[in-house]
């Protein structure tokens, strides 16, 4: 599929995803949603050990949904327009491999929610976040309801959501909600940096715990610890556990490779 919306660049095995229509602040409409679903779909978990998202420009990472898309909307079209939206980052959130969120401005509304739905959000000093569905007479409809109480807990969830306000990047930093603020030069090297972290670290590790943290959140602590210890059991069949726990013994280090 051609991208009209989105801009791929690679910096070794890590992938960034610009999501680029700088006329409306990156607003999400239904082509970029597509566009980002095709992406994720498509998108080769063994060639790359991380991905970065971040938005066109200096201004905004994400300024929400396409309100002149939505603004025309009855009930069964919001209610596939929000499936839409949600299932795009439930698809992110479930890649094979964490996603860095590189929130360079706006994140409000539908950007607020795509950020939530990547693993690790860091942001510049001139992001802003918000969720102001209420003030358009919606509510969050990426699955914002359901990751802004997980993030930061029910009651900051509430009051963001109630009161439409924006917050500085300070203000999210203290809440939880993004991991780290840094000068706005700074932000895809500080990601980069981030995710060679992560990428010089053996890749189905990286995988298998990704999927415990997400699925474990949902269970039990029974279930929860049952599940952990299966998946931890399998890490054992991998090449990489061999090689890595070698290399750690003769004082050496493991370039991984994924098996
Ligand atoms: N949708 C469409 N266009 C937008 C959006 C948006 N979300 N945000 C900005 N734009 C457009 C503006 O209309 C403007 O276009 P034009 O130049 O043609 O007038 C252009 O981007 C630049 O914006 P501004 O002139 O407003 O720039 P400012 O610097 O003055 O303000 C703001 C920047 C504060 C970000 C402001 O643009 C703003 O408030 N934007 C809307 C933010 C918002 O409310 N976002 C939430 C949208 S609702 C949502 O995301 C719901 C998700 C779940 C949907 C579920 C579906 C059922």
């Amino acid at each position: 599929m051609e991208y009209s919306f989105l801009k791929i660049a690679t910096e070794g095995n890590i992938c960034i995803l610009t999501i680029s229509a700088p006329k409306s602040l990156n607003a999400l409409n239904s082509t970029i949603l597509n566009e980002i679903g095709d992406f994720c779909d498509n998108f080769d978990c063994n060639k790359y050990r991380c991905l970065i998202i971040t938005g066109d420009g200096e201004k905004s990472f994400v300024a929400g949904a396409d309100i002149s898309e939505m603004a025309t909307l009855n009930v069964p079209q919001g209610q596939t327009f929000g499936q839409k939206g949600a299932a795009v980052f439930r698809k992110i959130e479930t890649l094979h491999v964490p996603v860095i969120a590189a929130v360079n401005g706006f994140a409000l509304g539908g950007g607020c929610e795509l950020a939530m739905a990547c693993d690790i959000r860091i942001c510049s000093d001139n992001a802003r976040f918000g969720q102001p569905e209420v003030g358009l007479g919606i509510i969050p409809g990426f699955s914002g309801t359901v990751r802004l109480a997980r993030l930061v807990g029910m009651g900051m969830a509430k009051q963001l959501i109630y009161t439409g306000k924006a917050i500085k990047a300070d203000e999210a930093l203290r809440i939880g909600l993004v991991n780290e603020v840094v000068p706005q030069a700074d932000l895809m090297n500080r990601a980069l940096e981030i995710a060679n972290q992560i990428a010089a670290n053996a890749p189905l590790a990286v995988k298998a715990a990704k999927l415990c943290i997400n699925a474990e959140y949902d269970m039990d602590a029974n279930e929860a610890i049952l599940y952990e210890n299966g998946i931890f059991g399998r890490c054992f069949a991998t090449e990489d556990q061999k090689n890595g726990m070698a290399a750690f013994l003769n004082k050496g280090k493991c370039e991984f490779q994924g098996k």
